[in-house]
C-alpha cells in the first residue's frame, strides 16, 4: 500500500521515503523532491504500479492515447515536414527543390507576414516586411511559380495560413489544375485556426464572426471537392509559444477543435463528414515527459470529447493526428549551438508521443532564419532518429510506465479543468471575447520569465554557465527587402495589366455578396477569383468592404512577475533596488519613468512586449501599450501624446533595419528626439551597429533578464 506523503498527501512508499531520507543526509526531506509544475501537477520523485489506474487500450483503439493507428512508425514514420520560406518564390523554390532532395518528405510554406494579413506587396503598410518572415505571395502567379517542378498531386503541402485562408488555398488550388492535378488527389493541410490568432499569434484580418464563417466555407468546399485535404491545424504550437504551460496549451486547443465542429455543424454539415480531415498542431519544449505524455493526452481526450459531445458515426472522426514542431522560444542567441542539442531532446519528445509529422528548428533560430547550412542540421536531426536510432521500430514506447502513465492521466485532468471553464463561457469564441485566454497564457509566460530572471529555472548559455559574448559568431541569413518587393510590384503591375479587369471585378463582387447574404461558398468563389487573377490583396478587400479589419485591445496581466520573482527569489535585491533608482527618478522629475512598448509593422509576435511590458509595470514603471500593426508615424504620435521617456521597440521579424530609423526619424520631426528608442527581440549582432549610429540607446537580444533591462534603461534616463 501507498501512504498519503504528509505534509503535501502525495502518495510515496513508506519504505522508500525512509530510505530517500537516510540519503539526504539531513539535507531536508523528501518532500523537496516533490516538483510542482506550471501545470499544477506534483511530480513526483518515484512512481509505482499502485499508481497506475487501468491498462491502456491498444494503439489504434479507443481513445486512442497510444496512437491514432496500429503500427505507427513500424510501417510508416512520421513526414520530415520542415517550414520554410522567405524572400522570393523562385527562391524559396529552389530550396525547397534541394530539401527534397537531401531528405524532407513533405513540405510547409512559411509566407511572408503582408501576405499573412491580406495586403498586396505594394501596399503602403507592408513596406519593411515583404518576403522577410516568409516567401512573399500576391497572385496564382507566383503560388505557380512557388510550386514549379514539384507536381502538387504527389507532393503533401501544408501551407500555414490563416487570416487570409480564403485566396491562399484558392491560389493553390488553381496552382494544381494549371499543373494538371486531380484535386480529388491533393493531399495537404492549410492551418486555417483563427482562434488561436485572436488569442496569441495576431496575424487575423476580419473580426470573429465572418472568421469562423470562412471556415466553415472551406471545410464545407473541401469535404465535397478533396477529401485528402486537411482542413484545420488546429494549433496549440503558438500558445506555447506565446507562454502557455502545457494544460492551457492542451487545454485551448482541443477546445478549440470542439468549437470548429461546432461551426461546422451550424453551417450545416456533419461531424463524420468534417472531422476526420481536421489535423492538430502542438509545439514540444523542453520539459521532455510532460510533453511526451501531452500528446498521448491529447489523442484520449480529443476522442473522448468528440465521442461524447458529438457521437460521430465514423471512427475516423475520433483521431488527433498531429504535426509537431520544435519549441523555437526554448532556443537562445547566447552559445547557440546549445540549440541543437535542445532541438534533439524536443524531436525525441515528438516523436516517442507519436506524431504524424514534425518540424524541427534550427539552431540560429533566435538570431535570424535559418541559413542552408542550419536547416541541414536541422533536418538531419530527424533523419538520424528515424533511420539510426531503432526509435521507429516501437509503437508508443513510454506505455506502461509508471510515471509517464501516471502523467499523462494527470495532464488530462488539468487539461480537463481548462475545457470546462471554456466551455462554461459558451465555448471557444465567448472565452475568447471575455479576454480569458490571452490573460491565462500572458500570465503563464510572466511567471516562466520571472522563473528564469530569479534563476529557478536554469537555461544553459543564459542564466547558468554563461559564456563570455564574442559578438558575431554564426553566419546570419539576411535577406534584401527592397529587391523583394520590387520584384513582386513588378510582377503585380504586370499582372493587373494582362489580365480581363472585368471578369476580376465581376468575381470580386460575387465575393463581396456572399460575404454580406451569406449565399454561396466563399472558397467556390475565390477559386474563380484566383483563376481571373485576382490578388491576395484584393481577394481580401473583397471581404473586408463588408466586415472591416479587426482591431485587438491591449490589456496586460500586472503583479504575477512580481509574485513569482519574490517567490523564487535566489539573487535577494535584484528587484529592490531597481525599484528604489525608479522612486528616486520619481522624487527628482515628479512623475515615474514612463515607457511606451510598440510593435511595428505586421509582426504580430508579442510574447516579449506583453512580458516586457508586464515585467516593467512591477518594477515601478509606468508602461503604455501600443497596438499591433503601427506604422512608426503612428507610434511617434503616440509617444509624443502620452509624454514617454522612452519608447520600446520589439521586433520579431526582422522589420527593425527599415522601421526603427523611420521612428527615430518620426519623432525628430515632432520635436521629441529627447525620447529615447530601445529595441528588443530577434536581432542578429550585425545590425547592432547600423541601429546604434541611427540613434537608438540599447538594444536588447533574446534572453536578456528583465532587471538588468531595467537597470540599463534607468541609467540612461
Ligand atoms: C500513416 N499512415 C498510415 C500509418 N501511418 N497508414 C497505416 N498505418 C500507419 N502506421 C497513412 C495516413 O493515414 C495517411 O493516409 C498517410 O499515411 C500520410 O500520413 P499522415 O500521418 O496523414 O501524415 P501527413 O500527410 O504528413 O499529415 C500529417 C498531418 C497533417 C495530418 C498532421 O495535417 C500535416 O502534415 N500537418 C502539417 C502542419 C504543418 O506543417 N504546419 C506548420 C506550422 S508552422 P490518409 O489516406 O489517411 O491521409 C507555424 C509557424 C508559424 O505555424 O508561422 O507560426
Ligand atoms: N522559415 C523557417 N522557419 C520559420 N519559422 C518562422 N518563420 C520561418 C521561416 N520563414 C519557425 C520558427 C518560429 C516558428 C513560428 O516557426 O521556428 O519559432
Amino acid at each position: 500500500m501507498l501512504r498519503k506523503f504528509r505534509p503535501l498527501c502525495i502518495d510515496l512508499p513508506p519504505k522508500w521515503v525512509e530510505m530517500a531520507n537516510k540519503e539526504l543526509k539531513g539535507k531536508g526531506t523528501v518532500d523537496k523532491l516533490l516538483w510542482n509544475t506550471p501545470e499544477g501537477i506534483t511530480v513526483k520523485p518515484i512512481y509505482t504500479a499502485e499508481d497506475i489506474k487501468e491498462h491502456r487500450s491498444l494503439p489504434g483503439v479507443f481513445p486512442y492515447t497510444r496512437g491514432p493507428h496500429a503500427s505507427m512508425y513500424t510501417i510508416r514514420p512520421w513526414t520530415i515536414r520542415q517550414y520554410a520560406g522567405f524572400s522570393t518564390v523562385e527562391e524559396s523554390n529552389a530550396f525547397y527543390k534541394k530539401a527534397i532532395a537531401a531528405g524532407q518528405q513533405g513540405l510547409s510554406v512559411a509566407f511572408d507576414l503582408p501576405t499573412h494579413r491580406g495586403y498586396d506587396s505594394d501596399h503602403p503598410r507592408v513596406e519593411g516586411d515583404v518576403g522577410m518572415a516568409g516567401v512573399a505571395v500576391d497572385s496564382v502567379e507566383d503560388m505557380k511559380l512557388l510550386f514549379d517542378g514539384i507536381p502538387l498531386e504527389k507532393m503533401s503541402v501544408s501551407m500555414t495560413m490563416n487570416g487570409a485562408a480564403l485566396p491562399i488555398l484558392a491560389m493553390y488550388i488553381v496552382a494544381g489544375e494549371e499543373q494538371g492535378a486531380d484535386k480529388a488527389k491533393m493531399s495537404g493541410t492549410i492551418q486555417n485556426d483563427i482562434l488561436k490568432e485572436f488569442m496569441v499569434r495576431n496575424t487575423y484580418i476580419y473580426p470573429a464572426e465572418i472568421s469562423i464563417t470562412i471556415i466553415a466555407h472551406i471545410m464545407g468546399y473541401l469535404a465535397k471537392n478533396m477529401p485528402k485535404y486537411n482542413s484545420i491545424s488546429i494549433s496549440g504550437y503558438h500558445l506555447q509559444e506565446a507562454g502557455a504551460h502545457a494544460a492551457l496549451e492542451l487545454g485551448f486547443t482541443i477546445a478549440d477543435g470542439l468549437e470548429y465542429i461546432n461551426a461546422a455543424l451550424k453551417a450545416g454539415l456533419t461531424v463524420d463528414e468534417i472531422a476526420p480531415r481536421l489535423s492538430f498542431f502542438f509545439g514540444i519544449g523542453m520539459n521532455f515527459y510532460m510533453e511526451v505524455a501531452k500528446l498521448r493526452a491529447a489523442r484520449q481526450l480529443w476522442a473522448t470529447k468528440v465521442k461524447e459531445l458529438f457521437q460521430p458515426k465514423s471512427a475516423k472522426s475520433l483521431l488527433l493526428r498531429t504535426h509537431c514542431q520544435t519549441s523555437g522560444w526554448s532556443l537562445t542567441e547566447q552559445d547557440p549551438y546549445n540549440n541543437i542539442i535542445r532541438t534533439t531532446v524536443e524531436a525525441m519528445a515528438a516523436v516517442m508521443g507519436g506524431t504524424q509529422s514534425l518540424h524541427t528548428n534550427s539552431f540560429d533560430e533566435a538570431i535570424a532564419l535559418p541559413t542552408p547550412f542550419s536547416s541541414r542540421i536541422a533536418r538531419n536531426t530527424q533523419l538520424i532518429i528515424q533511420e539510426e536510432t531503432g526509435i521507429t521500430k516501437v509503437v508508443d514506447p513510454w506505455a506502461g510506465s509508471y510515471a509517464m502513465e501516471k502523467l499523462t492521466d494527470d495532464l488530462i485532468v488539468e487539461a480537463t479543468k481548462v475545457i470546462d471553464e471554456v466551455q462554461l463561457l459558451g465555448g471557444m469564441t465567448k472565452a475568447i471575447n471575455s479576454g480569458m485566454p490571452k490573460l491565462r497564457i500572458e500570465e503563464s509566460a510572466a511567471r516562466k520569465q520571472a522563473r528564469i530572471d530569479s534563476g529557478a529555472d536554469v537555461i544553459v548559455g543564459v542564466n547558468k554557465y554563461t559564456i563570455p559574448q564574442d559578438g558575431e559568431s554564426v553566419e546570419v541569413l539576411s535577406i534584401d527587402n527592397t529587391i523583394v518587393r520590387k520584384k513582386q510590384v513588378e510582377r503585380l503591375s504586370k499582372i493587373r495589366a494582362t489580365r480581363d479587369s472585368a471578369a476580376v471585378e465581376k468575381a470580386l463582387d460575387a465575393i463581396t455578396e456572399c460575404a454580406r447574404n451569406g449565399e454561396g461558398n466563399l472558397l467556390d468563389l475565390a477559386v474563380i477569383a484566383a483563376r481571373a487573377r485576382a490578388t491576395v490583396g484584393e481577394i481580401s478587400l473583397a471581404i473586408e468592404k463588408v466586415h472591416g479589419r479587426y482591431v485587438a485591445g491591449t490589456n496586460v496581466v500586472s503583479g504575477v512577475y512580481l509574485s513569482e520573482y519574490e517567490n523564487n527569489i535566489k539573487d535577494k535585491g535584484g528587484i529592490e533596488s531597481i525599484r528604489k533608482k525608479v522612486e528616486a527618478f520619481e522624487a527628482k522629475h515628479g512623475r515615474r519613468p514612463r515607457i511606451l512598448v510598440c510593435k511595428m509593422g505586421q509582426d504580430g509576435h508579442d510574447r516579449g512586449a506583453k512580458v516586457v511590458s508586464t515585467g516593467f509595470a512591477d518594477m515601478g514603471f509606468d508602461v503604455d501599450v501600443g497596438p499591433l500593426f503601427q506604422t512608426p508615424a503612428e507610434v511617434a504620435r503616440h509617444a509624443v501624446e502620452a509624454d514617454v521617456h522612452i519608447v520600446g521597440v520589439s521586433t520579431q521579424a526582422a522589420g527593425h533595419k527599415t522601421r526603427v530609423p523611420q521612428l527615430i526619424n518620426e519623432l525628430k520631426s515632432q520635436n521629441a528626439s529627447d525620447i529615447l528608442v530601445i529595441v528588443g527581440g530577434v536581432i542578429p549582432q550585425k545590425d547592432y551597429d547600423a541601429l546604434y549610429e541611427a540613434g537608438v540607446s540599447l538594444v536588447f537580444g533574446p534572453g536578456t533578464r528583465l532587471p538588468e533591462a531595467a537597470e540599463k534603461v534607468l541609467n540612461k534616463l
